[in-house]
């Protein structure tokens, strides 16, 4: 298997020979295709295999782990995976529930399709979610709206979604022929791109149309080798005819970005430059006086729904990393109290 087809280059080398540091034995490098709690499938020049995770990173939490679309080291006689390689770009959410967790839904993702549904699922304020969620994963977004033979009056909501965002936005209905043919544009080869959006939006057929006939022979190859409990993946990364990489995903029920902070105004740039004429430099924008924000809401100039959202993103940003702060602080105090020096104080 020639590894430059699943995007191996320069880079992903140097993050090899760093894993390979100090680690005893001969590592290989691969990219894994599909994962599930303690086992990868890896592609790698000798072909492909299920790799297990060993050690540390057995022990490891969500992030740590690998994820579809990761590089790892791996023992290639034991195929034990010894290091997750340096991420260029990582597609996370905060894992649903309550618990305060990353979880990965696909890593080194170059393009992130996120597909909207111009029928019923359509909701210009998810999309503002899902364009944080890219921000925050460092792959570009490329909006994605399906089902436009549903749409009645696709013009509006065109409309609607440019003035929300620069990223280009694509119109189709997968279940067109030849439709999904214009998201080659998008993607170089050796370049991966992910297919995120709630469930039902058309991302399986899209991924179908897309693959056409080698869904069907990569399929028959994995029937062939796989085995029981390995079949069912949530997440696969398939090599395209075109020469680029695609991961179709699950539908989310629902999103809470994993977000580090800034990305929030840099989905919502057009408010953050009003807020920085608000007389107030930590304005709520919520009534204050000389907010610029609520101006430009009262002279019809931004949606007050837009608003609403962008301070709903921000809430749970700060939320999210306060707790992870909290966690960091408390961990530090534990290796603290357990410290040898403690008794010398
Ligand atoms: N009319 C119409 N139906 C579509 C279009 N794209 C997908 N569908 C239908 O929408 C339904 C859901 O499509 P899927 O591809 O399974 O949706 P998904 O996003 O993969 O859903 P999850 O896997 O649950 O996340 C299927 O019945 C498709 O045939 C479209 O452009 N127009
Ligand atoms: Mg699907
Ligand atoms: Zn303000």
């Amino acid at each position: 298997m020639e590894l430059s087809l699943y995007g191996w280059d320069n880079e992903y080398a140097c993050a090899l020979d760093r894993a390979c540091a100090g680690q005893a034995g001969q590592l290989e490098a691969g990219r894994v295709t599909a994962s599930s709690r303690g086992w990868a499938r890896v592609v790698w020049a000798g072909g492909e295999l299920d790799a297990v995770l060993c050690g540390a990173l057995l022990e490891s939490a969500g992030a740590a782990r690998p994820a579809t679309g990761d590089w790892v080291a791996f023992e290639p006689d034991t195929g034990r995976i010894r290091a997750v390689l340096d991420r260029r770009s990582c597609v996370s959410r905060k894992r649903a529930g309550k618990a305060n967790a990353e979880q990965v839904v696909a890593a080194n993702v170059d393009v992130l399709f996120l597909v909207m549904g111009l029928d019923g699922d359509f909701n210009p304020r998810r999309l503002e979610r899902y364009l944080l969620l890219a921000a925050e994963s460092r792959a570009e977004p490329v909006v994605v709206l399906n089902k436009s033979d549903l749409c009645a009056d696709l013009m509006s909501r065109l409309h609607e979604i440019d003035r929300l965002t620069s990223a280009p936005v694509v119109v189709m209905s997968a279940v067109a022929t030849g439709a999904v043919e214009q998201l080659h544009r998008y993607v170089e080869p050796g370049h991966t791109a992910a297919l995120v959006g709630m469930s039902g939006t058309g991302k399986s057929t899209i991924a179908n149309a897309l693959l056409g006939g080698l869904l069907q022979a990569t399929f028959e190859v994995r029937a062939a080798d796989s085995r029981g409990r390995h079949t069912t993946t949530s997440r696969e990364l398939f090599l395209l005819r075109q020469g680029w990489l695609l991961v179709d995903t699950p539908g989310m029920r629902e999103l809470e970005v994993w977000s580090e902070g800034g990305p929030v105004e840099v989905v919502f740039e057009d408010i953050a430059k009003l807020a920085s004429s608000c007389r107030f430099s930590d304005c709520s924008h919520r009534g204050e006086p000389d907010c610029a924000v609520s101006a430009a809401v009262e002279a019809g100039r931004l949606d007050a729904e837009r608003v609403a959202n962008y301070l709903k993103l921000s809430r749970e940003s700060t939320a999210q990393q306060a707790k992870r702060r909290d966690k960091l602080l408390c961990k530090a105090q534990n290796r603290m109290y357990r410290s040898p020096l403690r008794s010398k104080w």
